[in-house]
C-alpha cells in the first residue's frame, strides 16, 4: 500500500445526481489503483437535518449501491456506513473544542444551508464542518475526492488538524487533507438555472439528473435544460456570461472525455442548442445506463449491500480505533 490515504463520503439524503457523481464519485473509483481508499455513506450528516429513518436506510444502502455500480472494490477497499464507527463522533467531540467558533461563523455552507431560519437550525448542523474533519483525520487520510463546494469545509480541517498538531506538539501527527478536484466537474450547476449548483434539496427535479432517471426521463431533461438565445458559441471566449451553456459544455466534455474547445468546434456557430441536445442525452444515456442498471441489481439484494457495509465498518474501527487512542493519549486523557 502506498503513504496516501483517499478518504471521502456522500450524505444518504436523497437520489445521488449527475453533480454528485462527476464531482466526486466517479473520481471515487478511479483512484483506486493508485490510492488506499475509504468510501463512506456519511449518514450522521444527513441528520443534522431531518430523516424520515425508513427513508435514511434506503438512501444509505442506496448510495452504497452507487458506489459499487461506480466501481468501487468493497474489498481491496472499503465502504461502510459512518454511524458504524464511533471514533467519527468522538473524535468529533475533541476537534470540537480545537476549533474555533469565528472558523465554523465564516462557513457559507451553513449560511445556505440554514437561511432566514438560522435560530431554528440545529447544533449538528452549524457543527457540521467539524465532524467532516473528524471523519478525514479519524483515518489520516491524505486525499479527499470531493466537488468544489466542499473546498472551504476542506480548508477548515486543515486548519483544526494543524491546530491540534500545534497544541499537542505532535508536529506531523495529523496530515493536512489535500483537495481533489475533477477540473472540468467541480462544479455542476442546475439545468434550470446556471447559477445554483445542482443539488438535491432543489425542489425541481427538472434541474438535476438522478443516477436513478430512466432513458427518456434523462432525455427529456437535457432537452428542456435551459439555454439561451444566441447561437452556440465559436469559441471558449464565447462561453463568457453564458453560465447555462458553460455548463452543458461542461457535462459534455466530463462525460466524453473530450476538451471544451474540441466540443464547441464541433457545434460552432449551430444557430440552436437541438443537435448539440440530442448528442448529449445520447452520451448521457449511455453512460448512465449501465450504472442505473447496476444500482437497480444491487438494490434487489440489500442483504449483500449490508453485508458490504458491516464488513466495510469493521476494517474502518480497525483503522479508527490507534488513532483515537492516540488523540486521547495526546489529550491526557487516563485510559
Ligand atoms: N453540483 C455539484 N457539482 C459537483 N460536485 C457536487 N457535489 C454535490 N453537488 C455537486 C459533490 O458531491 C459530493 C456529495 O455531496 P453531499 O451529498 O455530501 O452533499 P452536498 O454537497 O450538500 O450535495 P447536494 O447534492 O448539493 O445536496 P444538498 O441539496 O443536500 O445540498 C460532495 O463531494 C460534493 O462536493
Amino acid at each position: 500500500m502506498t503513504a496516501t490515504r483517499v478518504f471521502s463520503g456522500v450524505q444518504p439524503t436523497g437520489n445521488l445526481h449527475l453533480g454528485n457523481y462527476l464531482g466526486a464519485v466517479r473520481n471515487f473509483a478511479a483512484l483506486q489503483d493508485s490510492h488506499e481508499c475509504i468510501y463512506c455513506v456519511v449518514d450522521m450528516h444527513a441528520i443534522t437535518v431531518w430523516q424520515d429513518p425508513a427513508a435514511l436506510k434506503q438512501a444509505t444502502l442506496e448510495v452504497a449501491a452507487a458506489y459499487l455500480a461506480a466501481g468501487v472494490d468493497p474489498e481491496n477497499h472499503i465502504i461502510f456506513n459512518q454511524s458504524q464507527v464511533p471514533g467519527h463522533a468522538e473524535l468529533a467531540w475533541a476537534l470540537n473544542c480545537v476549533a474555533r467558533i469565528g472558523w465554523i461563523n465564516r462557513m457559507t455552507q451553513f449560511k445556505d444551508k440554514a437561511g432566514k431560519n438560522r435560530e431554528k437550525a440545529s447544533v449538528g448542523l452549524y457543527a457540521y464542518p467539524v465532524l467532516q474533519a473528524a471523519d478525514i483525520l479519524l483515518y489520516k487520510a491524505t486525499h479527499v475526492p470531493v466537488g468544489e463546494d466542499q473546498k472551504q469545509h476542506l480548508e477548515l480541517a486543515r486548519d483544526i488538524a494543524q491546530k491540534f498538531n500545534n497544541d499537542t506538539g505532535a508536529q506531523d501527527f495529523f496530515p493536512l487533507p489535500e483537495i481533489l478536484t475533477p477540473p472540468e466537474a467541480a462544479r455542476i450547476m442546475s439545468l434550470r438555472d446556471g447559477s445554483a449548483k445542482m443539488s438535491k434539496s432543489d425542489p425541481s427535479d427538472q434541474s438535476r439528473i438522478n443516477l436513478t432517471d430512466d432513458a427518456d426521463t434523462i432525455a427529456k431533461k437535457i432537452r428542456k435544460a435551459r439555454t439561451d438565445s444566441d447561437p452556440l458559441p465559436e469559441n471558449k471566449d464565447g462561453l463568457e456570461n453564458r453560465p447555462e451553456v458553460k455548463n452543458l459544455i461542461n457535462i459534455y466534455s466530463a462525460l466524453a472525455g473530450d476538451d471544451a474547445e474540441t466540443i464547441i468546434a464541433r457545434y460552432a456557430g449551430q444557430d440552436n442548442f437541438s443537435g448539440f441536445k440530442t448528442d448529449l442525452a445520447e452520451i448521457a444515456v449511455s453512460h448512465f445506463g449501465p450504472i442505473t442498471a447496476e444500482m437497480s441489481r444491487l438494490m434487489d439484494d440489500k442483504v449483500h449491500i449490508e453485508a458490504v457495509l458491516r464488513d466495510g465498518g469493521a476494517r474502518a474501527r480497525a483503522i479508527a480505533e490507534p488513532v483515537l487512542r492516540d488523540v486521547y493519549d495526546l489529550i491526557g486523557f487516563v485510559r
